[in-house]
């Protein structure tokens, strides 16, 4: 009768084991049947005192029998479910040795960068030096060696950061202009890309701080066709296809004729956008043939040589190439609009 109970209990232990699906599981059936207090088996073995000594030692033979089969039963159900977590581990934390590491992320070249070195590039292949100027200009440099006395109203063409000394940030490239032609041999090729500074309000296309490329050529007959021709070249280079411009009288004092030559706003295709002023063309490369004050100013002999000259706002340009409808974007800093070039 008892062993017989004894029996039950062990196969539906063992059942209980053979079904387990957990460790937790595994460890409740130990617990129910093995458990030192309260246990099946341990509450049969309370009641054995009770028998005569023949039948306390066949049942307690039982008793033994079924509590080894019961924890041989466990160890190796337990045994199986720590391979199944070792070998799930292994797999999880397993590394590929060979695999190349990622290496540090790598940034790229700010838009205007490439832009200044691409047309940097052409131009040097075209025999054109590459010049730099000072940003904290002096008047001289900025505005009276290039026509641009003290009292005459163009000062006020472009809103000037001053510094104390007399000095200032300068509002264009030009005057690199100058001093390239104190220091170069003629004739002379040369381009200026640089940063330059105008104390005034900001919108969709203008910046207090924005960057220009200049060029200048000199030598004898130089003339509107020669200027056309740097000018087309250029624009081609940049944009790789047709785009639509126009060439209109533009005032400048140290240019003399003076154009602005207009590209067709490429963020709208013509019909007006914030970027130009709803007026479809964008002022990109104001140029001119060198006005002979200027020359002479620099020593150079007008009825001997002239030149060409031209300022292209480099940052224009790339908006239009990018497609950027807010100049602002460009020097905001914001990683996730520089990213995407
Ligand atoms: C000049 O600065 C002349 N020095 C250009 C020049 C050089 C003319 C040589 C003739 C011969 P302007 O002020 O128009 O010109 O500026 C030149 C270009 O810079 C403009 O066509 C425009 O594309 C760009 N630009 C002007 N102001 C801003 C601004 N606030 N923000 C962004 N781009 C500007």
């Amino acid at each position: 009768m008892l062993d017989e109970s004894i029996q039950e209990l062990a196969a539906g232990a063992l059942q209980r084991i053979a079904m387990a699906g957990t460790a937790e599981e595994l460890e409740a059936v130990r617990v129910e049947v093995l458990g030192r207090k309260g246990g099946a088996l341990a509450e049969i073995s309370k009641g054995m005192g009770k028998l005569s000594p023949d039948e306390r030692k066949r049942i307690g033979a039982v008793l033994n029998q079924a509590k080894q089969e019961i924890e041989t039963a466990l160890d190796a159900r337990k045994a199986t479910f720590e391979a199944v977590a070792l070998a799930a581990k292994l797999d999880s934390e397993w590394l590929d040795l060979t695999v190349p590491a990622p290496g540090p992320r790598r940034g790229h070249l700010h838009p205007i960068t490439r832009i200044q070195r691409e047309l940097e590039d052409l131009f040097v292949s075209l025999g054109f030096a590459v010049l730099d100027g000072p940003e904290v200009e002096d008047e001289y440099h900025n505005f009276d060696a290039l026509n641009i006395p003290a009292d005459h109203p163009a000062r006020d063409m472009q809103d000037t950061f001053w510094l104390s000394g007399g000095n200032l940030l300068r509002t264009h490239t030009s005057p690199v202009q100058v001093r390239g032609m104190e220091r170069l041999k003629l004739p002379l090729r040369m381009i200026a890309p640089g940063r330059v500074f105008r104390n005034e309000s900001v919108d969709a296309s203008h910046e207090h701080t924005f960057y220009q490329l200049e060029g200048m050529m000199i030598d004898r007959n130089v003339s509107v066709a020669h200027l056309l021709y740097f000018m087309k070249t250029l624009l081609t280079a940049v944009f790789q296809r047709d785009v639509t411009v126009r060439l209109r009288p533009g005032y400048f004092p140290f240019v003399e004729p003076g154009f602005e030559l207009d590209i067709q706003c490429l963020i709208c295709g013509g019909p007006g956008c914030p970027v130009c002023k709803q007026s479809g063309w964008v002022e990109l490369l104001p140029c001119g043939l060198v006005n002979p004050h200027v020359l002479r100013q620099s020593g150079i002999d007008p009825d001997e040589f002239g030149g060409f000259a031209f300022g292209l706002g480099l940052t224009r340009l790339v908006m239009m190439r990018y497609s950027i409808d807010d100049i602002r974007q460009l020097q905001g800093g914001d990683l996730r609009f520089l990213e995407q070039f």
